[in-house]
């Protein structure tokens, strides 16, 4: 495995950070794509303390994910709580960037495992600068100054409240909420300055300015180039591990667990207050 990217930090107290502490952090992550913070025992209200003194938290736009007693925290999880579901379980099996069927995508995000399943548990990451730079000229001038639509409708999940419902009624109804938005196909770092390709095969549904046809012919092309086995970056998680990415030059995905384990992972996302896109 190849690794241009990602950076592990020693244990210590994230919680005592100064101002120049927390910049220095941001700095980090915006060079490194992937920091991972070992040994990082934080209650839930230091957790969302930590993210306040990065950016802004921004709640998930869909309340069912959130944790009962904090909207900032996403909560993936297949672990029952006093016998009541908490959460959405499986979430983000398939490569994306968060938020990036919204307006504003999501700068950065946080997440920590709280249950760890027996075995194997983890993150995939693929650094999208290295994808941009390896993009062949022919692909290079498809995607320049180009955008395309990224949708969540296809990873919709169904909801306890959605029996007896037609799919249609429940397509149309996350439609209206969330409509998709058309996104630069190559973004620009506004720290680093770097060409990133924006798009993944979970969101990005067209092209612009495309036949329907040769706009798939475009994205799977592009898929099936970015995500090769070699540039896959897996990260297992550890107990104590907090991980922390740009979502500007990373797209992510759940690595595969062994069915029927039970996991557990509190996430928060952020806007950082700089332009997700600084062209
Ligand atoms: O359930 C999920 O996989 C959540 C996904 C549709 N969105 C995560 C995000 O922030 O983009
Ligand atoms: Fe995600």
């Amino acid at each position: 495995m190849f690794e241009t990217f990602a950076a592990e930090v020693e244990p210590f107290d994230l919680a005592s950070l100064d101002d120049s502490g927390i910049e220095a952090i941001k700095q980090l992550v915006y060079e490194q794509k992937l920091v991972v913070f070992r040994g990082q025992e934080l209650a839930d209200e230091e957790y969302i303390a930590f993210a306040r003194r990065l950016g802004r938290p921004e709640p998930y736009f869909q309340e069912h994910y959130h944790h009962p007693d904090h909207p900032e925290i996403f909560v993936s999880s297949n672990v029952p709580v006093n016998g009541q579901k908490v959460g959405v379980a499986g979430t983000g099996r398939f490569w994306h960037s968060d938020y990036s069927f919204m307006e504003e995508p999501l700068s950065m995000t946080m997440i920590r495992p709280v249950v760890l399943p027996e075995g194997k548990r983890g993150t995939c990451f693929i650094d999208m600068e290295l994808a941009y730079r390896e993009l062949p000229e022919h692909l290079r001038q498809a995607v320049e100054g180009r955008r395309s639509l990224h949708d969540a409708r296809n990873y919709y999940k169904v909801q306890p409240g959605d029996v007896d419902r037609a799919i249609i009624e429940l397509v149309e109804e996350f439609h209206a909420l969330s409509p998709g938005v058309w996104q630069p196909m190559v973004l620009t770092h506004p720290v680093s300055g770097e060409k990133a390709l924006f798009v993944s095969r979970g969101f990005t549904l067209d092209v612009e300015g495309m036949r329907h046809e040769e706009a798939q012919a475009l994205l799977t092309e592009l898929f099936d180039r970015i995500e090769r086995p070699e540039r896959v970056y897996v990260h297992d998680w550890a107990k104590g591990d907090l991980l922390m990415w740009d979502n500007r030059s990373l797209i992510h995905r759940a690595a595969e667990q062994a069915p029927g384990q039970k996991s557990c992972s509190y996430r928060i996302s952020l806007y950082d207050g700089l332009p997700f896109d600084a062209a």
